[in-house]
């Protein structure tokens, strides 16, 4: 009799557990692709895979020479590794059923919330949620009032404030030069946001250290730009890789890319106009509200701005314009010189390397209308998006890992910042210029 009741109460406790199931991505796998050859044919293959939308998604292609990460719908696994042998291309397989990895994940993420509740300070023990992150930076501002200052700068779709947080040493000087930072541009990219937060406690608790980062330069920081996709992937294991928006784009899709939706070669190379497409442009530029906050953002500092620096994973990479096309700008070399001190310092730190380049050729795809070539038109001399590294079986690194990812990505960022400082030192302020500015 106990017995019985031992195994009910076991097949009940294991049927709880399975409610976190998903069924999304039941068989789906996840394949690592390198290919002997590298060839240019086996990349081209890859991306007309991904416009198979749902039997293929093609999370990253052969970025700065790595493997390239294809999930795949149960039904294509043996088409799928047919193509691969008749590429000649090698293949691991990285998630074996990505429905059980994803909902493994979450109720590790589940536990560690419930075990580590938000205490006024956000560690990196955890993945944060956006109310969390908001809260977080409302209390740097109450506890750092010369220092910190928060601006309500527009609503997601959903209604979720997008609020900046703009960081000085709290020497009231006004017109200071301008560093724009964001992060949460991609809903599954969980470790961008993290990277931000860390980003931001940094530099308003450790100004000791950072002083000559905040002497002539002001910080302002966009932590999640889309926390509507963000929040979402937070709600279920179903929908952990959610990368676009939620504004509903068409009868049955919902959801834009937002770094397909800036209006500067808009919808041209790598950008879809299939509303099922991961990488939707929109129905037309700017038709994103959270695009259109860090439009705005972009704009307002474009006089001051000197670096704007935008956080994606994954690839260990710090990009510069060009993306829409292969060519690169006139200053490449500015370019490269800050991206390279970042790199570098990052390599001396951890000997992680972040690979260096403009993003068509780095990516090895062009992808247009996105906010970095836009922050760069728009007159910021330095303009890059920062991909962190591969992480889980790609967006989702274990918790565990947030530490070393978000120090090392701040110390290349503390680094590039410093070259910046040096290169595009603040001239002209006015001295009576002082007082609180946005
Ligand atoms: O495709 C993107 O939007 C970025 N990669 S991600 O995997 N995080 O989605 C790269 C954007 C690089 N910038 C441009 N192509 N302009
Ligand atoms: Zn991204």
């Amino acid at each position: 009799m106990i017995v019985s009741w031992l195994l009910l109460a076991l097949s009940f406790l294991s049927f709880s557990n399975g409610s976190h199931k998903t069924n999304k991505y039941e068989g789906y796998k996840i394949y690592s692709v390198t290919s002997r050859l590298r060839s240019v044919g086996l990349a081209k293959t890859l991306s007309e895979l991904g416009k198979n939308v749902p039997y293929y998604e093609v999370f990253s292609g052969f970025k700065g020479g790595n493997s390239a990460k294809v999930m795949v719908h149960p039904e294509e696994q043996v088409n799928f590794e047919k193509l691969m042998e008749e590429n000649n291309a090698d293949y691991d397989i990285i998630s074996r059923d990505v429905a059980l990895t994803l909902s493994s994940e979450y109720e590790a993420n589940r536990m560690l919330r419930e075990r580590i509740p938000y205490n006024g300070r956000l560690g990196t023990e955890r993945y944060y949620t956006h109310d969390e992150i908001n809260q977080f930076i409302a209390d740097l501002a109450k506890e750092y009032p010369s220092r910190v200052f928060l601006k309500t700068v527009g609503k997601s779709y959903e209604g979720r404030s997008l609020k900046t947080i703009t960081i000085t040493n709290g020497d009231a000087r006004r017109n200071k030069n301008v560093f724009l930072v964001d992060g949460g541009f991609h809903a599954r990219e969980w470790i961008s946001p993290a990277a931000a937060v860390y980003l931001i406690s940094e530099l308003v608790e450790n100004l000791e250290e950072n002083a000559d980062l905040l002497q002539d330069f002001d910080w302002v920081i966009l932590p999640v730009v889309n926390p509507d996709g963000y929040e979402f992937t937070q709600t279920s294991a179903d929908n952990r890789l959610w990368r676009k928006t939620r504004k509903p784009s068409s009868a049955n899709c919902i959801g834009t890319d937002p770094n397909r939706n800036f209006d500067f070669h808009w919808n041209e190379e790598g950008a879809s106009q299939d509303p099922c497409a991961q990488i939707y442009a929109g129905p037309k530029p700017f038709s994103e509200p959270e695009a259109v906050v860090v439009g705005n953002l972009i704009h307002t500092y474009a006089d001051r701005g000197k670096m704007y620096l935008t956080l994606h994973s994954y690839g260990s990479l710090i990009l510069y314009p060009w993306g829409w096309t292969t060519e690169v700008p006139e200053t490449v070399d500015d370019l490269q010189e800050v991206a390279e001190a970042g790199q570098q310092a990052i390599i001396g730190d951890t000997g992680t390397v972040y690979l260096v380049g403009s993003c068509t050729e780095t990516i090895g795809y062009a992808a247009s209308g996105a906010s970095d070539d836009y922050a760069y038109n728009a007159g910021f001399p330095i303009s890059f998006t920062m991909e962190l590294p591969f992480g889980g079986s790609g967006f989702d690194p274990p918790a565990s890992d947030i530490d070393h990812l978000v120090k090392e990505a701040w110390v290349g960022i503390a680094a590039m910042a410093r070259k910046v400082i040096e290169k595009y030192p603040l001239v002209n302020i006015p001295s009576g210029a002082r007082g609180i500015f946005f």
